[in-house]
């Protein structure tokens, strides 16, 4: 029987905090819920050896197999090439970038090692699904191997126009590297328009409509929107009304109209930008000073890569100087909450929010634009400001789309989406919801395993 082995960078174990936050991760086990199998990749842990053998656990219909990470290579392979050279350029945010050789060598070492360790746990009808940027070398390595199952790769974050992917120095094999899966998957038509465009100008790698090949593998590339559980961020919105968390938030609020964002603490969601955008709103619209609340709630994540902790102390110096300027006795502009809620809290935070801020200065979907849509109560519900430069904009037309560098802009979008009607705010709503139910999870694991599988059907077929 065909079993999912999913492989990303990081597998967030059963008995870890489930408030981790991350969209890859909300993702895969999703997607591996449905089907079973294993979740192989990095447990979180440093060594100072050989990360040795991986440690099996299994959970219902999942085996987690997990292996420590060097400490010399977690700080080159992951900090280092994966956060600092790879992101950077994905997000076209080059004053972030930083490119060393050495890093991009330990970057393909660690590839390797994952080929190695995750080799003698494959079975011979397995379908391989990998995620993400850490890990675009993969199938070559297990090629190289000898594995022949199907292997396919799912990329979570833009791919970058070709003149920006080429200020990464190692960019053509990093196509190439890409050429050696089965099946390559974006979120939009834009990441696979760029995509092509980077495979035809290398040479070498000849297409004819979706198909690519490098010298002996043909593969297939295509959009595959990630999605959302929509039903079930809905109950969890419910449910969650009665917890104590969301009744003390909504005792805060005192009647006022809440405005909500939830984002890792990374440069890319545009967080600094949305603090000024809301600033702006006090200044250009000043009938909503003690009207509205903001609640921007932020995990850590990255603590290792200089620019995190930059972009916290920026936060915090922002949110300071604008509760400063703007607060009074009985009400405080911004709560910034650098913590992490559990999902079913955030759920109930949304349904009560009248504007959900998502603002990122890229993104390849985001899944918070989504979850809001989805936690909102459809006969009054809350109304999205959304950036443009976010994968999801591409589907929830029907948000108030906004460019996340003007500020007065998004200041503008914010009070027009304060005094929008009811009626307004339920057409977009369910013109929404319509398309997270067209495209949801079960529709992106379907989609994607369909066209592995197909590959899979075509080697039984030639052998
Ligand atoms: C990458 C791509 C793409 C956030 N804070 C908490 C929390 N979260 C959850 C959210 C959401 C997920 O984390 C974040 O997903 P996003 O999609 O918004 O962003 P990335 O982490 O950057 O994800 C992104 C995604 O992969 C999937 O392909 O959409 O473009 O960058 O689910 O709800 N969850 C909990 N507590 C928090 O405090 N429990």
């Amino acid at each position: 029987m065909t079993r999912l082995v999913a492989v990303s960078n990081r597998v967030v174990r059963p008995r870890s905090d489930p408030r981790s936050a991350g969209g890859l991760a909300v993702g895969v086990l999703a997607a591996l819920k449905e089907y079973g199998g294993m979740w192989f990749g990095w447990n979180g842990r440093t060594t100072h050896g050989d990360p040795g053998s991986p440690t099996l656990e299994q959970n219902g219909n999942i085996t987690y197999a997990t292996i420590d990470m060097n400490e010399r290579a977690y700080e080159m392979y992951y900090n280092g090439f994966s956060n600092t050279s790879l992101w950077p350029v994905c997000h076209y945010l080059l004053e972030h970038f930083r490119f060393d050789r050495r890093e991009w060598d330990e970057y393909r070492r660690v590839n390797a090692m994952f080929a190695r360790k995750l080799l003698p746990l494959l079975q011979p009808d397995d379908v391989i699904w990998v995620h993400d940027f850490h890990l675009i070398p993969l199938a070559s390595e297990l090629r190289r191997a000898g594995i022949t199952q199907p292997i396919g790769f799912f990329l979570h974050v833009p791919f970058p126009d070709i003149e920006m992917f080429r200020v990464l120095p190692v960019y053509k094999q990093l196509i190439r590297s890409l050429c050696a899966y089965d099946v390559v998957g974006f979120h939009t038509p834009s990441d696979l328009r760029s995509f092509k465009e980077a495979a035809s100008s290398i040479g070498g790698i000849k297409h004819a409509n979706r198909r690519y090949s490098s010298d002996e593998q043909l593969v297939h590339a295509d959009v595959f929107p990630i999605g959302i559980d929509v039903e079930g961020c809905r109950s969890l919105a419910i449910e969650s009304q009665e917890s104590e968390d969301v009744q003390r938030m909504v005792e805060h609020l005192h009647g006022r109209e809440l405005l909500i964002g939830v984002d890792r603490l990374d440069y890319s969601k545009g967080l600094p930008e949305r603090f000024r955008s809301y600033e702006r709103l006090m200044e250009n619209y000043p009938a909503n000073r003690g009207q509205v609340s903001y609640m921007q709630i932020s995990p850590t994540t990255r603590s290792g890569v200089r620019a995190y902790t930059d972009i916290r102390n920026e936060l915090e110096q922002l949110a300071g100087r604008i509760n400063g300027q703007f607060a009074d006795i009985d009400w405080v502009p911004i709560q910034y909450l650098n913590r992490a809620f559990d999902r079913a809290t955030l759920m109930g935070f949304f349904q009560n929010a009248t504007v959900g801020l998502v603002t990122p200065l890229r993104d390849g979907m985001n899944l918070v634009a989504k979850e809001f849509v989805a936690a909102q109560n459809p006969e009054d519900p809350g109304m999205l400001v959304l950036s443009e430069l976010a994968g999801a904009a591409h589907e929830l037309t029907d948000a108030v789309q906004i460019n996340p560098y003007d500020i007065d802009s998004v200041a503008d979008a914010i009070h027009k989406v304060l005094s929008m009607s009811q009626e307004e705010r339920c057409e977009r709503h369910a013109s929404m919801l319509a398309i997270l139910n067209h495209n949801n999870i079960t529709a992106w694991r379907t989609r994607f395993m369909d066209a592995l599988l197909a590959v899979a059907a075509g080697y039984q077929a030639a052998s």
